[in-house]
């Protein structure tokens, strides 16, 4: 399963935003280091889309995506050399797929930490290079013994000495040139594992950061979120987001929700932009089912053919694929039902080889 961890320092929030993505019940409180164990959690993914097909087939049942999220103990300055917790928290982001980092914006004088968060970034980001660093260079003397026996590590060896000249340049991976070649994309949905996929390094993970603003901040969101898009630039997608009051309205039911965030004009609010970000940071691709039982959105690898598709929804449907009935979510939409869009026609038919596009609709016809 891939996961996004989520990194910050103390009381920047992470566990705020945890659960209120997840609906959960990390310990939130405004000490640091309440949260000492990893805790996993899991974000539905709002799907406009899925919601218009469920409404088209008056579904009984709506099953969204969902993206997983780990909530890591608060990294603080000298992390990497065992200040906080040490390194304790990089074992749970070591095993995360991507990152979402937490920059503290909201002031409060009840909770310590700052409130610059770019100053956030920078602290984190230095932590990171540093523990990545240190890995980097125990695994070079390691891969450099190696490689005199064998000429296939000699590739690993190149790339982990790439990845130090940019570590010891005080420059996390994802923001460097390096990174953006497709050999040493470490990320999911890469083709092929990177030569440094194997030492699990954080920054060669993709990005997402995630400004928590104060409520009393929202009219200024743009100017206080901009120091950070200036410095990460095409690195990484910036949302800045009132973590505490998005909490607040997730615990509430669906009317009384849309109230307290249209009433602060956040529309749909924040989060659903976090989840989907989250998403695809994953390198995840979406396909739908609809009925008037259920409409579900399903998730795949973006590339994979009709039957891996057909076995997420279920094993006999890859052991026994036939063929997929396929059309794509708008198409369906207004031709008004699965029906209509056979008897006109609309339905294509396709077999094994079908690469399953992101919004397609299917069906499967399978025997076993
Ligand atoms: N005033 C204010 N407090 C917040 C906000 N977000 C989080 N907090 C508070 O900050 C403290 C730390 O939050 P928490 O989610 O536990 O941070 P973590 O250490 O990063 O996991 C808690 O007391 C939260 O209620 C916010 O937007 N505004
Ligand atoms: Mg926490």
């Amino acid at each position: 399963m891939e996961r996004i961890g989520i990194v910050g320092l103390p009381n920047a929030g992470k566990s705020s935003l945890f659960n209120a993505l997840t609906g959960g019940s990390a310990a939130v409180a405004p000490h640091p280091f309440s949260t000492t164990e990893t805790t996993v959690g899991v974000a539905r993914v709002a799907d406009h889309r899925l919601d218009a097909l469920a409404a088209m087939s008056a579904s009984r049942k709506v099953v969204p995506a969902t993206v997983e999220l780990v909530d890591v103990a608060g990294l603080a300055a000298g992390a990497s050399t065992g200040e906080g917790l040490g390194n304790r928290f990089l074992a749970g982001l070591r095993e995360a797929d991507a990152l979402c980092l937490v920059l503290r914006s909201f002031e409060d004088p009840n909770v310590p930490g700052g409130h610059e968060p770019a100053d956030d970034l920078a602290t984190l980001e230095l932590e990171l290079v540093l523990a990545d660093a240190d890995a980097v260079a125990s695994n070079l003397e390691r891969r450099r013994r190696a490689a005199k026996g064998d000429r296939a590590v000699a590739g690993e060896v190149a790339a982990l000495e790439a990845a130090r000249d940019v570590l010891d340049a005080g420059t996390p991976l994802y923001r460097s040139e390096l990174y953006r070649t497709e050999l040493y994309r470490a990320g999911p949905g890469a083709d092929h594992c990177s030569a440094l996929a194997p030492f699990a390094l954080l920054t060669a993970k993709p990005v997402l950061a995630v400004v928590n603003l104060g409520e009393d901040q929202l009219d200024q969101a743009g100017a206080l979120c901009k120091p950070v898009v200036d410095e990460l630039g095409e690195s990484a997608e910036v949302l800045g987001v009132c973590v505490q009051l998005e909490a607040e309205a997730s615990r509430l039911e669906g009317p009384e929700r849309a109230e307290l965030l249209e009433g602060l004009g956040l529309g749909d609010g924040a989060l659903p932009r976090v989840a989907r970000a989250a998403y695809h940071l994953l390198g995840r691709r979406t396909f739908l089912t609809t009925g008037d039982k259920e409409s579900r959105a399903w998730t795949f690898r973006a590339g994979a053919r009709a039957p891996e598709c057909a076995g997420v929804i279920h094993s006999d449907l890859q052991r026994g694929f036939i063929r997929a009935e396929v059309i794509g979510w708008e198409e369906l939409l207004a031709l008004g039902s699965w029906s209509a869009a056979k008897a006109a026609g609309r339905l294509r038919v396709e077999g094994k080889d079908y690469e399953v596009a992101d919004g397609d609709v299917l069906e499967i016809r399978f025997n076993v």
